[in-house]
C-alpha cells in the first residue's frame, strides 16, 4: 500500500501532513511522507496544566467507569488494526505481520487493562492495637508523562495509556521524533474512544507533543508531572532518571538490552534455531529484547553455527510491505552505519563475521543489510555495547556456571533465556543464581513478551516495569490508613504519653 492510501485510511487530513516543520521520512524508501506542525517549548507549560486539570476530574469517576474508556479503545483498535498496522510498517519499517502484531499487543494490553480497572486492589492490614483498623490503597498521582521509541512506536503507549488511564491519570505523551504519525494516529483513535465515551471524559485526558529531545526534557522537568514513563536507550534514561528524581517524581523506566540465549547440549537444536532467528533478525534486530549473544555448548557450537548459517542465507532482506519479507530496513543510515562499526571493532577484537553487508540490489532507498552472525573468542568490549541492528554474537562456553557468568556479565539486564531439555538447568537458569534479568525464558527465545506479564528489567535496563502484573501500581499512590474505632486511643510499639 502507499503512503498516502495508508494515511487516508487513518482519517489524516492534508493540514496535518503538510505545512510543519518536522520532516518524516519512511525507512522504507527514505522518501518523505509528511511534514508535521511541532509542538513548540512554550506551548508545554500550557499542554501540562491542561493535563492537571483534566486529572482533578478524570481522578473522580470510578475506575471501572475509567476502564470502560479502555474497553471502547480496545474496540476502536480493532476496527483500526490493518490501517494501524500498515502506519507502522510505513513508519518504523516492520513487516506486515509484525506491524500488526504490534497493535494486537495494544488490543491485548487494553483487554487486560480493563479488567484491572475492577481489580485495583489494596490490603487489610492485621493492627496490633484494639479497636483499630489498618489498610492499604491505592490513588490516582496525576498527569503521566510517556517518552517512547521508534521501534515499537504504538505498543508501548498502549501500554503505558491503558494502565494510566484507568489508574485515574490523564497522559502526555512524547513519541520518537521518527515516528510522530503513528503518534497522531492513535491520538485518533483514542479521540474516537472518548467521543463514544462521552461527557465524563475531561478535555485533554490525552495530549501529545511532537518533536525532539528538549520538547521531552520539559515534561521529565515538570514538577507537574509525577510519573514518566520512558522507553529508549540506556544514554537517554541515565539523562531522564536523574532529572525525574531530582524533582521528587517517579520514573518507570525501559532501557536497553543485550539479550542472551543459552544453547545447553540437550537443546531441541531444530527448534533453537526457529528461536534464535526469529528473536536475533526480527524487527531487523531492533528490538530492546531482541537475541544479541548466544552462548553456546562447544560441544555442540559448530553444528549449531551451520544450521544458523543456511538459516540465514535463506532470509529475504527487502521491502517489508512484501509477504515474503522477513527483514526490512534499518530506522536510518545511522543505524547502518552503527552496524558496519560494530562489526568492524568485532573483527579487531578477533571476531568472525558471516553477513552483515548493506543491502542495496532488489530493495528500495533503505537502509538495508543482511543480518550477521559473528563468531567471537570472547565477551569483548563490542559484544557487551548493545547496537540496535541485526548483529549475533556467538561464543561458547563449557560449564552451565561459566554460561550463566557469560550471561550476566554485561551493563544491561532486560532479557535472557536457555534452550535445554534438562531440568536441573532450566531451574538453575531461573533460580537465584541464575540469570540477573527480568526476563528469563526456557525454550523460547528473549523477544515477543505476552503483555500479562511485567515488562522490563535491571541495570542498565533501567528497573521499570510495565505492561501486566502488578505494573499498575507504578501509575497510583499507595496511602497507608489507621482508623480507631475504639473509644480509647492507645499507642503503637506501646508507648505512653499521659497528658
Ligand atoms: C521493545 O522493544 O521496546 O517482548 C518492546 C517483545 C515485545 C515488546 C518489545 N512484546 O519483544
Amino acid at each position: 500500500m502507499d503512503h498516502t492510501t495508508v494515511l487516508k485510511n487513518l482519517g489524516f487530513t492534508d493540514a496535518e501532513l503538510t505545512g510543519g516543520t518536522h520532516v518524516v521520512t519512511s525507512p522504507i524508501d527514505g522518501a518523505e511522507v509528511a511534514k508535521v506542525h511541532e509542538t513548540t517549548l512554550a506551548d508545554v507549560p500550557a499542554i501540562i496544566a491542561k493535563s492537571q486539570a483534566a486529572f482533578k476530574a478524570w481522578r473522580t469517576l470510578p475506575a471501572p467507569r475509567r476502564g470502560e474508556l479502555v474497553r471502547l479503545l480496545g474496540e476502536e483498535l480493532r476496527t483500526s488494526k490493518d490501517a494501524l498496522g500498515a502506519l507502522v510498517t510505513l513508519e518504523a519499517g516492520k513487516i506486515t505481520s509484525e506491524g500488526l502484531g504490534e497493535v494486537q499487543e495494544m488490543i491485548d494490553i487494553c483487554d487486560f487493562a480493563v479488567g484491572q480497572s475492577r481489580q485495583l486492589y489494596g490490603l487489610t492490614i492485621a493492627s496490633e492495637r484494639p479497636g483499630h483498623k489498618m489498610s492499604e490503597t491505592w490513588h490516582p498521582m496525576g498527569p503521566c508523562g510517556v517518552i517512547s521509541a521508534f521501534n515499537f512506536p504504538v505498543a508501548v503507549w498502549s501500554w503505558n495509556t491503558a494502565l494510566a488511564l484507568i489508574c485515574g491519570n490523564p497522559v502526555i505523551w512524547k513519541p520518537s521524533e521518527k515516528t510522530p504519525l503513528t503518534a497522531m494516529a492513535c491520538a485518533k483513535i483514542l479521540e474516537r474512544a472518548i467521543a463514544r465515551f462521552g461527557a465524563d471524559a475531561p478535555d485533554d485526558l490525552h495530549q501529545l507533543l511532537i518533536g525532539g529531545a528538549d520538547i521531552g526534557a520539559a515534561l521529565v522537568e515538570s514538577k507537574d508531572v509525577p510519573i514518566v514513563s520512558a522507553t529508549g536507550s540506556t544514554r537517554m534514561g541515565s539523562i531522564v532518571g536523574p532529572k525525574v528524581a531530582a524533582r521528587w517524581g517517579r520514573s518507570i523506566l525501559e532501557l536497553g538490552g543485550n539479550n542472551a540465549m543459552i544453547v545447553a547440549p540437550s537443546a531441541d537444536l531444530e527448534m533453537a534455531v526457529r528461536g534464535i532467528v526469529f528473536s536475533a533478525v526480527g524487527t531487523a534486530g531492533q528490538r530492546c529484547t531482541s537475541l544479541r549473544r548466544l552462548i553456546v555448548h562447544k560441544s555442540i557450537k559448530s553444528e549449531l553455527v551451520e544450521k544458523l548459517k543456511a538459516a540465514y542465507s535463506s532470509l529475504s532482506v527487502g521491502d517489508p510491505r512484501n509477504k515474503n519479507t522477513l527483514v526490512g530496513p534499518l530506522i536510518d543510515e545511522d543505524a547502518l552505519s552503527a552496524m558496519q562499526n560494530a562489526l568492524e571493532n568485532a573483527i579487531a577484537e578477533g571476531g568472525t563475521v558471516h553477513g552483515g553487508e548493506p543491502v542495496t540490489q532488489g530493495v528500495p532507498a533503505g537502509a538495508y543489510a543482511a543480518p550477521a552472525l559473528v563468531e567471537m573468542p570472547s565477551q569483548s568490549d563490542t559484544v557487551k555495547t548493545e547496537t540496535f541492528v541485526p548483529i549475533l554474537y556467538v561464543m561458547e562456553y563449557d560449564t552451565l556456571d561459566e554460561a550463566i557468568a557469560m550471561q550476566n556479565d554485561v551493563p544491561q539486564g532486560l532479557s535472557s533465556c536457555i534452550f535445554t531439555l534438562n531440568m536441573r538447568e532450566a531451574e538453575t537458569f531461573l533460580s537465584a543464581t541464575g540469570s540477573d534479568c527480568g526476563i528469563a525464558n526456557v525454550n523460547i527465545g528473549p523477544s515477543g513478551a505476552e503483555i500479562g506479564g511485567a515488562f522490563g528489567g535491571e541495570k542498565e535496563t533501567g528497573g521499570g516495569r510495565e505492561s501486566g502484573s502488578d505494573a499498575w501500581k507504578g501509575y497510583m499512590r499507595r496511602q497507608t490508613s489507621t482508623v480507631n474505632y475504639s473509644a480509647k486511643l492507645p499507642l503503637a510499639q506501646g508507648v505512653s504519653f499521659d497528658i
